[in-house]
């Protein structure tokens, strides 16, 4: 029955919809057929949800992001409304292959990284639980540039995820909000008004989001920017054509391009605008329909919660008040505690370069208004702790986390490790101040996508064991425990990783024509290129274990294929460097005719969510290696442990956690600890002494400047070695002798195949507590004061 109406419903939407003939249609057509066909479904138990929220006038939850990283939607729909039996079925009698109907979708990379992929993962479980919700951001018409290698070097060109048909966005254009620019603040009735010179149009573009099992859907509200006026229709009429457009491209200018840098905040005029575009529309939007239900804007705070997903949003807090005090009439100390109590921050970074600043002289400019609102926040702070030692405003700029912390009801980090350092490092005044502000909730990342339907071979196997509880309670993996022991199921275990290995080298076969063998050991580190993530602490080792296969090639040696994959910001020219370094080492490596068959490095180019789901089953060995103390959790870390990839991991973001949670026997620690890195960086040539008191280091060191992987050129990664054996800021020297012997532990626990897989097993039994239900039911509670609604 529901392969029968799904299967007229593709044709109906193939045909009506898109007006296609079936033999004529492509894949992307029927891509599209099945997406309308699964998005009708959804669309019931969407106003379903709805209507519960404002029946029961329920606190809704607002999560403003100006990334979301959700990657592609079909399967994700499809899986959360059991429908994929049935699709499966239906688009064979249609003679297309599932599987290439769902790889046709286009990867939306609205995010950079594990910021706006938590945001995508937030938004699934808000569904699942059925928690009143909405995500805003901006619908970017270009997404996070597509990467490719020319000679082993970092090349980036425009994505362009709009330029088919997107199936899932509802334009909304009935829902537009001006917002203004610059101009001046005026004075009426001896009160102050914001008069912009400037203005744009933001208009939506909503995005059902369903939970598992389509009990409930939220919406992702996207903003796209759009001109005020249309063109100038004298100009044009004059002939001055060009001219006449010139205020549409200088406003759709502003959703045009996702920012790629994670990494060195930039004071660029047009990320504030972006910044200041998709938070003021949300605010409208968000008091809009408070408005319609409730009369006194008193009650914001029982009804709304706002979360500022990082600094980006923090526009947010002197804009509600301007909306209660310059608009509403409320008065102004009252507007900014009813404001605060109504917004939260997540700190995600204590990287110093990647804290945002505004200069008062930019913020004056584009933002007049907002300007002096900082300033009396900035008063009433004062005012309220009198000892205070923070300032919002500093050498001329606005410091933005500040200013979160000091607008938020609840602050909080993203592990364990990260909120004990904020509390002692960026916010140790403020948190004296309001020690009970700051909170931590480790992030998560949802089961659905991570285990469900990125690894069905052993979702299937947990399936026959325990059920199927465990997709929205991943708790109940703990009950997988005692089968650590159970030859038969650690087989099946076992089996079932090397089955998506097999795939996977099938996939590097045919796409990238390299040959990897799946009995060796799969090793990935895959996140974004950043110095202090040490790709080049990994690559080092793998120099230095080539060398001593070369050395001894009849030795008995562990087979690994080293797989790296992510971008560097295209103005990271150190990242850059990285990523030349490492294709110029698999390179040389991978054609030894001598070590090869031991140890291969592979760097498949443009790592995103799709592959990220491709090469997760597949590992066996996580690479998390940050200088402890710098990677705030880390999200992959938790995909790959509940996986079942062993962690090789430094004391650092939630892999304390996770270590914790499966136990220090199934887990490869290495490194120093975040306070012995503090006191390392006062040794006076640290890393000369590391690299004096390690011949290995050394000679891999020596082996890159004798030009071993530059065609002799000597030079060619002088900045790197240069910095591994100078400054050295971030320890790649003092942790490699660690790092050396515990990957060499590695190596031999992976040889009793036995203990390795008990070990895997237990990963997986013991990650349930990393599902991102448990962190948004930790928000919910701690932070927001909302309930799930029955659906
Ligand atoms: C920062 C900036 C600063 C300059 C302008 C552009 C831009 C864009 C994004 C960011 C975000 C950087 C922070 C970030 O992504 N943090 C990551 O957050 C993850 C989720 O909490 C966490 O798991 C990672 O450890 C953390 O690095």
């Amino acid at each position: 029955m529901q392969t029968q109406d799904l299967r007229d419903a593709v044709l109906r939407h193939l045909t009506y919809s898109l007006g296609k003939d079936p033999a004529h249609a492509q894949t992307n057509d029927w891509r599209l057929a099945l997406s309308f066909a699964v998005r009708e479904r959804i669309v019931d138990p969407w106003f379903a949800s709805t209507r519960a929220t404002y029946g029961g006038k329920h606190k809704r939850v607002y999560y403003l992001s100006m990334e979301f990283l959700i990657g592609r939607l079909l399967e994700d729909a499809v899986v959360n409304l059991g429908l994929m039996d049935a699709a499966d079925e239906v688009m064979s009698g249609f003679g297309q292959n599932l599987h290439n109907v769902l790889s046709d979708e286009p990867d939306a990379a609205l995010g950079n990284g594990g910021l706006g992929r938590l945001a995508a993962c937030f938004l699934e479980s808000l569904s699942t639980i059925g928690c009143p919700a909405y995500g805003y951001g901006i619908r970017y018409e270009h997404g996070l540039f597509k990467q490719s290698f020319r000679d082993g070097r970092q090349m980036e060109s425009p994505e362009d995820w709009l330029l088919r048909r997107n199936a899932w966005g509802f334009p909304r254009p009935e829902a537009s909000f001006r917002i203004g620019f610059n101009g001046r603040v005026a004075e009426r009735d001896g009160k102050p008004v914001w008069e912009p010179s400037e203005a744009v149009l933001a208009s939506a573009h909503d995005t059902p989001i369903i939970g598992w099992q389509g009990r409930w859907a939220n919406t992702l509200r996207l903003w796209e920017a759009k001109p005020v006026d249309i063109f100038d229709l004298d100009r044009f009429n004059r002939g001055e054509f060009a001219a006449a457009a010139e205020a549409e491209a200088s406003a759709r200018t502003i959703s045009r391009v996702l920012y790629p840098d994670d990494t060195t905040y930039q004071g660029k005029r047009l990320r504030l605008q972006q910044e200041y575009f998709f938070t003021a529309a949300s605010l409208r939007d968000i008091v809009r329909r408070f408005d319609s239900e409730y009369d006194d804007p008193a009650w914001l705070p029982q009804k709304v919660a706002i979360q500022l997903n990082d600094t980006h949003p923090a526009i947010a807090g002197p804009e509600l008040v301007r909306i209660l005090h310059d608009e509403k009439g409320m008065e102004i100390d009252r507007a900014i505690e009813t404001a605060r109590a109504t917004l939260n921050y997540t700190n995600h970074t204590l990287l110093p370069e990647a804290l945002e600043k505004w200069s008062e002289e930019l913020m004056s400019d584009l933002l007049p208004r907002h300007m002096t609102l900082i300033q009396r926040i900035d008063e009433h702070h004062a005012q309220e702790k009198p000892n205070r030692k923070v300032r919002l405003i500093e050498n001329g700029d606005v410091k933005m986390g500040e200013l979160s912390f000091v607008m938020a009801n609840r602050v909080n980090g993203v592990s364990a490790l990260h909120t004990e350092l904020m509390k002692q490092t960026v916010f140790e005044d403020l948190h004296a101040q309001y020690p009970d502000k700051i909170v931590n909730q480790t992030n998560g990342v949802t089961p659905r996508r991570w285990l469900l339907s990125a690894n069905p071979r052993l979702s299937n196997l947990i399936a026959g064991e325990i059920g199927m509880d465990w997709v929205d309670d991943l708790e109940q993996l703990a009950r997988l425990e005692p089968l650590a022991e159970d030859s038969a199921f650690r087989k099946a275990y076992r089996d079932a990783k090397r089955a998506n290995k097999a795939e996977l080298s099938q996939w590097f076969r045919d796409t990238h024509d390299v040959a990897l063998d799946p009995d060796a050991m799969f090793d990935v580190q895959i996140k974004r290129i950043h110095e202090y993530k040490r790709q080049h602490l990994n690559i080092l080792e793998a120099i230095a274990l080539w060398q001593e296969i070369r050395d001894n090639p009849n030795g008995d040696w562990t087979p690994r294929v080293k797989i790296f994959g992510g971008k560097a910001a295209p103005g990271y020219v150190f990242a850059k460097e990285i990523i030349y370094l490492i294709n110029s080492v698999a390179k040389v490596l991978n054609a030894d005719p001598v070590t090869s068959k031991f140890l291969k490095v592979v760097y498949p180019p443009n790592y995103n969510v799709t592959l990220a789901e491709k090469l997760i089953p597949a590992a066996e060995l996580s690479q998390q290696i940050s200088t402890a103390g710098k990677e705030a959790s880390g999200t992959g870390n938790m995909k790959f442990a509940l996986n079942g990839a062993l962690t090789i991991g430094t004391l650092d973001g939630a892999n304390v956690e996770i270590r914790e949670l499966v136990g220090a026997d199934n887990f490869f620690l290495f490194g120093m600890t975040a306070s012995e890195v503090v006191e390392r960086r006062k040794v006076h040539e640290h890393a000369a002494k590391a690299i004096a008191a390690d011949p290995r280091l050394a000679r891999a060191l020596d082996e890159i400047r004798a030009g071993t992987f530059s065609d002799g050129d000597g030079e060619r990664f002088r900045s790197i070695t240069d910095n591994v054996s100078g400054h050295d800021y971030f320890l790649v020297s003092s942790d490699f002798t660690d790092f050396w012997r515990a990957s060499r532990e590695v190596d031999r626990a992976y040889r009793d195949s036995t203990s390795w897989t008990r070990m895997a097993v237990l990963n997986t039994a013991r990650s349930g507590w990393f599902s991102s239900d448990r962190t948004i039911r930790g928000y919910m509670g701690d932070i927001w004061g909302a309930s799930a609604v029955p659906a």
